[in-house]
């Protein structure tokens, strides 16, 4: 059985709804390095969950990344949301007119096997994310050095722009209340409308379709 291992219940709903019974969630809190990309903490965690679990694993890790912010809070954005909280980072982008945003989410697969573990190209129809995703696509190349002899695990990336608002909307979680996309804060849609644009949807897109004719 494949095991979708977090401890975001918002992360299973939205899993849950896009990949159906192929998955099953399991509620396991594996250690999250401290680095400067998605990339490195998602491959750290889904061997380390692999290697936990005992069957074939996939761990997601997200952030809000805020253009005129430089990307923060970027990869600690759950930090910064159990510090600041999501309001006040709403404020101060608000503030400093930095309401341009995106989301990330890399989704790490891992079952032990040796097939060719390789960093999925970044989302190119994201222009604003270009620099950030040649950072983020450059460690994520050399994480399997950084770990050395380690289990080999695949990536998949989505991206999402949006816009940061006053918060609005009660559905989703984190800072999906001040995050605009077409219109809608996150935290506006259902969600199967979240899946359909999200940073989550896109990634777990790919990885369906990889799974599928693997
Ligand atoms: P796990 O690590 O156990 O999966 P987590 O909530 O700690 O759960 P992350 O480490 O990936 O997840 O932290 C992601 C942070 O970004 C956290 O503050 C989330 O609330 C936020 N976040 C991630 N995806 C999001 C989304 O789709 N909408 C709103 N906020 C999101
Ligand atoms: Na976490």
């Amino acid at each position: 059985m494949l095991r979708y291992v977090t401890t975001n219940d918002g992360k299973v709903r939205e899993a849950e709804e896009y990949l159906g019974d192929e998955v099953a969630a399991l509620e396991y809190d594996y250690p999250e390095i401290q680095a400067d990309s998605l990339e490195r903490v998602a491959a750290h965690g889904a061997r380390d969950a692999y290697e936990h679990v005992g069957e074939p694993v996939i761990v997601d890790d997200a952030g809000l990344y805020i253009d005129g912010f430089d990307g923060f809070p970027g990869p600690y954005s759950a930090y910064v949301e159990d510090t600041l909280g999501v309001e006040r980072v709403g404020d101060l982008a608000g503030r400093e007119d930095a309401t341009r945003a995106k989301f990330r989410c890399v989704i790490a697969y891992c079952d032990g096997d040796p097939f060719e573990a390789s960093p999925e190209p970044i989302d190119t129809d994201d222009r604003r994310g270009q620099d950030l995703a040649a950072e983020d696509r450059a460690s994520a190349t050399t994480d399997d050095t950084v770990t050395g002899e380690d289990l080999p695990v695949k990536l998949f990336v989505g991206a999402v722009p949006g816009r940061i608002v006053e918060p609005r909307g009660t559905g989703g979680f984190g800072y999906d209340p001040i995050f605009e996309h077409s219109g809608r804060t996150f935290a506006e849609m259902s969600a199967d409308e979240k899946n359909a644009v999200s940073h989550r949807g896109r990634a777990l897109g790919k990885f369906a379709e990889w799974f599928v004719d693997r």
